[in-house]
Formats: C-alpha cells, structure tokens, sequence
C-alpha cells in the first residue's frame, strides 16, 4: 500500500492477523495484571470475548438469577401471547419482547436494584416494557394484573402496557412516544449529578430512535454535561414494518455515538454475558465520573411489532404470511436464523460449559419459573377488573387546588 507520497507502507496486521500481544483482550490482560488504568480506544465487544471478562467474575448465583431472568421474561410472553391468542376474555396486549430477553437481563444485572429510592439507579423503557420491567424486578403476578387492566394492578388498572411503572425498584417505566424516554432520563442522570449521587440512569430505546431529534439532543447534552447516562439502542432491525437501514446511516448506531465523543459499544445482544460485561464497564465508568456509555446491542424480535398476528397458541414467534396481520414485513427465514441464536440456549450453554450448573438443574430452574409465571397469571387473571372511572384517575388534579399566585 502506498502512501500519499507515493511511499511503500506496511501495515503490520496487513494480514488481519492481531498478536494477542496487541489485541484489547492482550491489552486488557496486560492492563489488570499491571494494574494500569485502562484507556479505551476501540469499540467493538464481540462474541469471542473481546471486551471485558467480568461476567465470568461473577458468583455462580448471580449467574442462575441472570438465566432465571431471561427465563421469566420468556415465559411470561408466551403465556401471555396465549392469553392474547386463545382467551376471548382476556384484554391484555404486548409489543413483546422474545428474542431479546439478554439485553435488559445483562444490563439490569449490573445495576442497583435494591435499596432507598435515592440510593438505586434508574430505568426509563419504550413501548416495549415488559422485559425491562421483569429485569428491573417488578413484581410479576401486579404486573400481570396490571396489562389485563384490573384494579390491584400494579399502577391500578389505568396504565396497561404502555404505561406501566415501580419507582420502587427504580423502574421509571414505559413511554408510548419514540422519542422522548432518553431526554428524560438524562434529566434524572443530571440530577444525580447535580446532587453528587452515586447513581446511574438508564434508558432502553429502540433503533429507531435514532430518527428522532431526542437522540441527538440526549447524546448532546449527556456529553457536555459528563452525565452518568447509559443509552441502551436494542438495535433489533426493525422500527414497525421498516429496516433501520431507512432511517439511519450507520449499520452501527453506535458510530453516531461516537460522533459526539461518547464512549461507544457494540454488543451481541443474545449473549447475556457479553452484555454484562459492556454494562457492567459503562456503569463502573458512569458512578465513578465518566460520565455517558452508548451501548448498541444487535438482536432481534421474534413476533410481529405489536400483539402476535401470524403467531400460533403454544409456539414461540410469528411466521408466515397472514394477509389480515402484518407479519410479510421480514423473511420467515430471517426470523429463524435469529432463533437460532436464541439468548435462552446461548445462557443455558455458556453456565454448564463454566460449570454453574448441569443440563438438569438447568431444566429445573425453567419448570420453577414457569410455575412461578402460571401462578402469577392465576393470581393476576382472578382480580376485579378496573372501572371505566379508574380511567380517569391522575389525569385531573383531585380536590380543590389552590388558585395560582402571579406576579
Ligand atoms: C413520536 C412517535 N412516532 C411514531 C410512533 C409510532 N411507533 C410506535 S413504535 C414505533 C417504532 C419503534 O421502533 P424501534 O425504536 O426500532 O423500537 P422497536 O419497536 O423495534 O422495539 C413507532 C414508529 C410513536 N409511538 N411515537
Ligand atoms: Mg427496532
């Protein structure tokens, strides 16, 4: 290769050969042995490892809660799809979630989640909630409740699905508006850092987000302001019924992150532990003064944008072509080829392959959890149903409200 002189250059990994010695993972090696402080200058945490070996530090228990996580958020869609597809009486809905259940477990396994409302970090979520929620843990049998609109719901009855929400274990909750969730979140990540709090702020937004002027504001801002900010872009393809490749042009989003100096990374999103270890890096970053992580996890959904046309009672996924449904939008194959890489396997291979559990013990976990999501929609399913008035509940102020002071 030549360069603008005319001069013969060589570039040593001419041959896309990376020594270990230069490799991240080398550098990495090299940095925790010495103890130096490690500076990040690439961006990209792959499959194989590349980025971080924190999950892999990890108690085997707080492994099998990550798996048992994925689980409930798995089960929990596919009773509810059920519900949706063969109860007439049911009148819950879901944009659901299957197919990415790794990326809100990981990333909520790195957060606080326990503890006072001002000690415990933030997650502000999309239409898309219910696997941030389970993550964040919510408690599921009110969540239940909750989207089949009945009075001991979690909000009462009067959010369902798109606007549900527990400040109690910091999940700030779902936002039917693209857009918007990452400007507010900022604003909580400003006001921890305007109060000298620990605390970190969270939020979960689709790829297509990108189009809306929130992103770039959000990334802005998080910036100049050295936010504790962590912007989650679950990049899984689609925005509805278009390619992201419509309104963006990155094939990585996480490039136009780094276009406004934030520290960027692109992660598989259906291996739990690799997005443990990218958030586990932005939260230490973050709590500690470094302010903002854009994180892009590629992944995928397995049913249709909203609800389940084209999906079948007691199968996982919407396929075929469903003239009433819009489910022709994306090959029936691409749908299978992401199954096959389905973040239930992928965490179920990877903890026996580290020796946390056998294939038995693995299977027992799964009939737990599933017994623990039947329960949960008993519970949920036999509670009084909201009334038409509870509809209106915290739109007007109640009472008197004292006249407003000009001047
Ligand atoms: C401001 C605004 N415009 C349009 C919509 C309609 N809408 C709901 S979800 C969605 C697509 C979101 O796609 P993406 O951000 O990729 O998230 P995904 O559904 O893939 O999880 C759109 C356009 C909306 N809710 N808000
Ligand atoms: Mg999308």
């Amino acid at each position: 290769m030549k360069d603008h002189d005319g001069h013969e250059v060589t570039y040593p990994q001419d041959d896309g050969h990376v020594p270990e010695s230069e490799s991240r993972r080398g550098f990495l090696k090299l940095a925790a042995l010495t103890g130096a402080a490690v500076s990040v200058s690439t961006r990209r945490a792959l499959a194989n490892g590349d980025i971080g070996y924190h999950a892999m530090d990890l108690p085997d228990d707080r492994l099998i809660d990550m798996y048992r996580t994925i689980l409930k958020i798995r089960w929990h869609e596919r009773t509810q799809a059920d519900q949706m597809l063969g109860n007439p009486d049911y009148r819950g809905y879901n944009h659901f979630y299957a197919g990415q259940e790794a990326v809100a477990t990981g990333v909520c396994a790195a957060l606080r989640n326990d503890g006072p409302f001002e000690q415990i970090d933030l997650v502000y979520s999309s239409h898309r909630p219910s696997g941030h929620a389970i993550a964040k843990g919510v408690d599921i049998p009110t969540m239940v409740a909750e989207m089949d609109f009945r009075a001991t719901g979690m909000n009462g009855g009067y959010a369902a699905e798109m606007h549900i929400s527990d400040p109690s274990v910091g999940f700030i909750g779902a936002d039917g508006m693209i857009g918007p969730a990452p400007v507010i979140a900022s604003g909580s990540a400003f006001a921890f850092r305007a109060r000298g709090s620990d605390q970190v702020a969270v939020v979960f937004a689709g790829d297509g987000n990108y189009a809306a002027p929130h992103f770039h504001s959000t990334l802005n801002n998080a910036k100049i302001l050295d936010l504790p900010l962590i912007y989650v872009c679950e990049n899984n393809l689609y925005h509805q019924y278009a390619h992201y490749s419509y309104s963006c042009p990155h094939t990585d989003i996480a490039d136009a992150a780094a276009a406004y100096g934030i520290p960027a990374r692109t992660v598989d999103g259906q291996d739990v532990t690799q997005v443990y270890n990218v958030a586990k890096e932005a939260v230490d970053r973050a709590r500690a003064g470094g302010g903002p992580t854009f994180i892009e996890a590629k992944t995928y959904r397995y049913y249709n944008h909203w609800g389940a046309p084209g999906a079948k009672e007691g199968e996982l996924g919407a396929f075929g072509y469903d003239p009433l449904a819009i489910t022709s939008f994306r090959p029936e194959r691409e749908v299978r080829a992401w199954m096959q890489r389905d973040p239930v396997d992928i965490a179920r291979k990877i903890l026996v392959d580290w020796g946390v559990f056998d294939d038995v013990r693995a299977g027992q976990i799964e009939d737990e959890v599933k017994a623990e999501i039947a329960e949960a929609f008993e519970w949920g399913l036999s509670q009084p149903l909201c009334t038409p008035e509870d509809g209106l509940k915290h739109v007007f102020a109640e009472g008197t409200v004292a006249i407003r002071q000009f001047g």
